[in-house]
């Protein structure tokens, strides 16, 4: 029987959840395809047809982490995510040009003037895309950190505005707020450790090519 050691294989960290669903098949286009269905599994750890690729499906903020500290050597995880955590120790060889949406901050419609002098107060998940945005805008801003639900921190006066992630809008909309200004584009990245990229450069740069071409005939 062959052994698999740690320098032979490759662990790539997908996020779950919604992105989740658009990577699974541009894994299987570039051929690298769960041992088992992951939907229906509560595993963390999956094996794939190739005895040297394994998966690794986690929170999708926990990503850029696994990565960073080598515990995985790739990764598939949002543009928000790599921003917010600041994507140290990472290369981002590849857009997967799926689950885009944009980065935006938001205000209730019909929402009152700050008086002068007076600090915006901004709700977010997204804290250190918030504190730079701002402070790149030359503005003062207290920022309350929220785990979720953003769109209610202005309609119950926690918040004068918010930073979060806009799709449709129709969130936005059945809440009383709308959309304001444009932070950043997001889509889904593919991420390399650069130590990974160093080590197992034989065993990654296929993956980086055949996810490419995945990405390009999905467009
Ligand atoms: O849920 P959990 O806290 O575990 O993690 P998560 O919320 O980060 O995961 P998940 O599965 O929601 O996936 C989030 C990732 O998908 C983000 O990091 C983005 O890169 C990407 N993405 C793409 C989105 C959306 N589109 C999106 N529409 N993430 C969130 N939304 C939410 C948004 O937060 C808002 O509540 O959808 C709502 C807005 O959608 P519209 O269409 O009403 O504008
Ligand atoms: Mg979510």
């Amino acid at each position: 029987m062959t052994q698999t050691t740690a320098s032979q294989s490759i662990t790539i960290a997908l996020s779950k959840g919604r992105i989740l669903k658009e990577t699974l098949p541009l894994l299987e286009q570039a051929n690298i395809i769960p041992a088992e269905d992951i939907f229906s599994s509560r595993k963390l750890i999956f094996d794939t047809n190739h005895p040297h690729i394994k998966l690794l499906v986690i929170r999708a903020t926990d990503v850029p982490t696994y990565v960073e500290y080598g515990a995985a050597d790739m990764g598939v995880s949002g543009k928000d995510v790599l921003l917010e955590h600041g994507a140290r120790g990472l290369y981002e060889p590849l857009d997967l040009n799926i689950s885009r949406c944009r980065l935006m901050t938001a205000g209730l419609v019909d929402a009152k003037p700050i008086p002068d002098g007076g600090r915006v107060k901004v709700a977010s998940k997204f804290v250190n895309i918030t504190k730079r945005y701002f402070a790149s805008q030359g503005k003062q801003v207290d920022i309350i950190k929220l785990y979720g639900a953003m769109e209610l921190a202005p309609i119950m006066g926690l918040a004068d505005c918010i930073v979060d992630i806009v799709d449709t809008g129709n969130t936005l909309k059945a809440n009383g707020m709308q959309p304001l200004e444009l932070i950043a584009p997001i889509s889904t990245r593919l991420v390399v450790g650069k130590a990974a990229m160093k080590m197992k450069h034989s065993l990654i740069q296929p993956i980086i090519e055949q996810l490419g071409e995945a990405v390009e005939r999905a467009k």
